[in-house]
């Protein structure tokens, strides 16, 4: 029984890039494949704007309430907690998560207001690691020409391209960098590519860690 669990375990996929780059169109492109192959898997995304932590800061967000930027930092901290436990029992009985979101985008976007990039990560540690990081590459200004910025917060062209340079510094070579100005049909491709390869590695029994 150990050894059924340990070898068809889920895998943590995670998908990040700046506003706009075309996330939710791919996770949701990739879950419909995914489940339509037979696969178990959830389509997952951060912040969860469904929890009461999650409200704060879709509040904060939609500019209806004001936080410090610590405070803030630390509520996109807690609502990835708050899912951890939730996230291991799906990740162990074999569903593959997709996520719109993760650490990633904590760090990135609180180091570009300023704050110590240590001071950012450090409430991560102990959250699950992701399996496959996809970086959707597109540059600041291309990204706010797509159906136009709305009224949130960090929809703005100067804190994006901020964003893009935390980015830069966070990316590490495991990560799978895609060019999210290709057709939607080209990403999905090539986005189906890195995740199958990944599934196979995670069923073969890879780890899951910290
Ligand atoms: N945040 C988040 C933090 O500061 N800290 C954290 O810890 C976390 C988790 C909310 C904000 O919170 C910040 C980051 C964000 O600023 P969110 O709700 O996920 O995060 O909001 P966004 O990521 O900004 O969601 P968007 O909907 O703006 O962007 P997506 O999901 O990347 O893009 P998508 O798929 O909705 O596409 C945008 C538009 O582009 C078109 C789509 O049709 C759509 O109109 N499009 C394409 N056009 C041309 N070619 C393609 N290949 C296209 N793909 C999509
Ligand atoms: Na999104």
């Amino acid at each position: 029984e150990n050894t059924e669990s340990r070898s068809s375990r889920g895998a943590l996929i995670v998908l990040e890039g700046l506003d706009r780059c075309g996330k939710t169109t791919q996770s949701g492109r990739l879950y419909k494949y995914l489940e339509e192959q037979g696969h178990s898997v959830e389509s997952w995304r951060f912040p969860d704007r469904n929890t009461g932590v999650g409200q704060m800061i879709s509040s904060y967000l939609a500019n209806k309430s004001q936080l410090d930027d610590h405070a803030i930092h630390l509520l996109f901290s807690a609502n990835r907690w708050e899912k951890r436990s939730l996230m291991e029992e799906k990740l162990k009985s074999g569903t593959t998560l997709i996520v719109d979101r993760y650490s990633y985008s904590g760090v990135a976007f609180s180091s570009a207001k300023g704050l110590d990039i240590g001071w950012c990560t450090a409430p991560e540690i102990g959250l699950l690691a992701p399996d496959l990081v996809v970086y959707l590459d597109i540059s600041h200004e291309k990204a706010a020409e797509r159906g136009g910025y709305g009224d949130e917060r960090y929809e703005q062209l100067e804190f994006q391209k901020k964003v893009a340079g935390s980015y830069l510094a966070l990316r590490d070579s495991s990560w799978k960098v895609i060019d999210a100005t290709l057709s939607i049909e080209d990403i999905e491709k090539k986005l189906r590519e890195v995740v199958l390869d990944c599934m196979m590695t995670c069923h073969k029994g890879k780890p899951l860690s910290q």
